[in-house]
């Protein structure tokens, strides 16, 4: 593995799930699998869960690790060719990556979409960017239309939980929210369920469509309460609007907020969400507090998500 920004990085995903369980029973079995080895975190965005979970990971394998957060700590950054640079951007990405791969042996980079141009954000401009210019191994930590660690912590955690034999009903169900939010989160979950072996759906309400290349072969139905009949395991997030792009629709949609009584159609249904999470407006307090929330569960396997990347790019690229 050179880099790891998408499902098309992880090889099987089925091996990839076994090495971070394998991880999970045994973190420290490589301690200087990563010695001498230098992880940067750049963050062009908040975030809690990645952060710690990914430093976390690199120091279970020996890595030492810094943090950058771009911006508030370091210089505002230009991205476009040739601009003349007589206005608020003090760097250019291509100066700054370069010299950000100098120190590191492995960059990992968190880039949030701007909403506001889809071709921009869909063509990850910003990650390809660090990509070329730092011109070391890159993982995301959340890209303009991806979160592939989230989504490998999620495929862990849903493997944990379900030992059947036939395959789990999975239901991606869109929720309110107060502010337009990326499609990444749910494009990604998407990808992942597509490649796993489970029975995929997904519902929102009519204008949320999502990317068709990202759920291509998945049941998509505007009809909440029809998704959820006989779900084992529910999915719960918002994302703001893909083809009125970066939009949030007026009215309707806050009756999509998942409680209890919506939940009763379906199978004892485990609930999912990436966090961070808007209490009873995305989902009920009832239900995260439940017994049936994994949500921390799912928190704490992006400790060994983040660890089986990074021992696969360590073994590959060194
Ligand atoms: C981000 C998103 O929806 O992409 C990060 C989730 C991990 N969420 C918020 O900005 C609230
Ligand atoms: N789930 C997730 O990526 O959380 P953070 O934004 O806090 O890192």
């Amino acid at each position: 593995m050179k880099h790891f920004t998408s499902i098309h990085d992880a090889g099987h995903p089925r091996e990839l799930v076994k090495e971070a369980l394998a991880l999970k029973q045994s973190p420290f079995s490589f301690p200087s699998l990563g010695k001498n080895k230098t992880l940067g975190l750049i963050f062009l965005n908040p975030s809690l869960r990645t952060r710690l979970s990914t430093q976390k990971a690199a120091m279970n394998l020996g890595m030492n690790v810094i943090v950058l957060n771009v911006g508030q700590e370091s210089w505002a950054l230009e991205f476009e060719e040739g601009a003349v640079m007589n206005s608020t951007k003090v760097e250019h990405v291509k100066d700054a990556a370069a010299v950000i791969g100098t120190y590191c042996d492995v960059v990992a980079i968190r880039c949030f979409p701007s909403l506001a141009s889809r071709a921009e954000d869909y063509s990850e401009m910003v990650l390809k960017q660090f990509m070329k210019y730092c011109k070391v191994p890159l993982v995301s930590l959340e890209s303009a239309t991806r979160h592939p660690l989230q989504s490998f912590a999620d495929l862990i955690t849903i493997t944990e939980n379900w030992k059947a034999s036939h395959k789990p009903k999975v239901v991606l169900t869109w929720a309110p929210h107060i502010k337009p939010l990326p499609q990444a989160v749910a494009n990604s979950f998407s990808e992942w369920m597509l490649a796993a072996n489970v029975d995929f759906h997904i519902t929102h309400p009519e204008g949320y469509g999502l990317d068709e290349s990202f759920t291509q072969g998945a049941n998509i139905t505007y009809h909440q309460q029809e998704a959820l009949q006989g779900a084992d395991f529910v999915y719960v997030k918002n994302w703001s609007a893909y083809h009125d792009y970066g939009k949030l629709l007026p009215s309707g949609t806050n009756s999509w907020m998942l409680d209890e009584q919506k939940l009763k159609v379906s199978n004892n249904a485990k609930i999912m969400h990436c966090l961070p999470v808007r209490r009873n407006v995305e989902l009920s307090d009832v239900l995260l507090d439940s017994t049936n929330s994994l949500v921390l569960q799912q928190a704490a396997n992006r400790e060994y998500a983040a660890q089986a990347v990074l021992k696969k790019i360590l073994e590959s690229n060194f």
